[in-house]
């Protein structure tokens, strides 16, 4: 397929998919709660800065399952299959030929600490969604990291512009023990929500709960709801 029409497929595929999650997205707690839970000033959707139960760091913990696996940029490939039409195995190239935003968030784990202000580079998943075009039926998808972890998010949740598939923080590439080459993130949920070194994005037709949400994490992990168990 020619360049251009592969180009107009997914804006095409983009406009689509914004359309069919605008009012589920603009429903979800994070943007719609009127009486959400913390403190300081409202960050850009409207919540106060601090989550209920948060306290700022500088510092950035390390969070992991025990392995910190070390993917070679030639070996590394994302895979994004399952309820799509055209699923995809990108390499490293292919990955970085996409368009890349540049975005600033902040980063709450379950575990109480929050760090504002990250300077994030990476590929919107909104723009992988709209490379593969999710099928009608989907509603979830499950993250998989080169390490086994799995963790699962909401499309609407997952389609939201600051979730990134981000491979640069605070101007370097993203160490290792945060999940470089490559890691999700989650600013407007918790940050488990967010697979380190994710190898896998698979779409599903029914909700799936991950790691943590097997292990009593909550499935919907709103910050500003003091989400944190089931
Ligand atoms: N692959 C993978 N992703 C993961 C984890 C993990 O153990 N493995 N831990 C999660 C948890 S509990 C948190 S709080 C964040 C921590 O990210 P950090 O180690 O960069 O602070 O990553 C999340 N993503
Ligand atoms: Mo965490």
């Amino acid at each position: 397929m020619e360049e251009s029409e592969k180009l107009r497929r997914v804006v095409e595929a983009r406009m689509k998919l914004k359309a069919r999650f605008e009012d589920k997205m603009r429903q979800t707690p994070s943007m719609s709660d009127d009486k959400p839970m913390g403190s300081g000033r409202p960050n850009r959707h409207g919540m106060p800065v601090v989550p209920v139960g948060q306290v700022l760091t500088r510092k950035w913990p390390v969070l992991d399952l025990g392995i910190e696996p070390d993917i070679p940029l030639d070996e590394w490939r994302l895979k994004i299959d399952g309820a799509v039409e055209h699923p995809v195995e990108l390499t490293w190239d292919a990955f970085m030929a996409l368009p890349q935003t540049e975005d600033t968030s902040d980063f709450h784990c379950v575990t109480t600490w929050s760090r504002l202000d990250m300077a994030w580079k990476g590929v919107r998943l909104l723009d992988l969604a709209a490379l593969v075009q999710p099928l009608d039926t989907a509603t979830h998808i499950l993250c998989y990291g080169y390490d086994d972890y799995t963790t699962n998010v909401s499309l609407e949740e997952a389609l939201k512009p600051d979730v990134l598939l981000a491979h640069t923080v605070d101007g370097g590439p993203l160490p290792i023990e945060h999940g470089g080459p490559v890691r999700m993130i989650t600013p407007q949920l918790y940050a488990w929500k967010g697979a380190k070194w994710i190898s896998r994005i698979e779409f599903l037709t029914e909700n799936k709960p991950g790691f943590w949400e097997e292990r009593g994490y909550s499935d919907t992990a709103y910050p500003w709801r003091n989400d944190r168990y089931s």
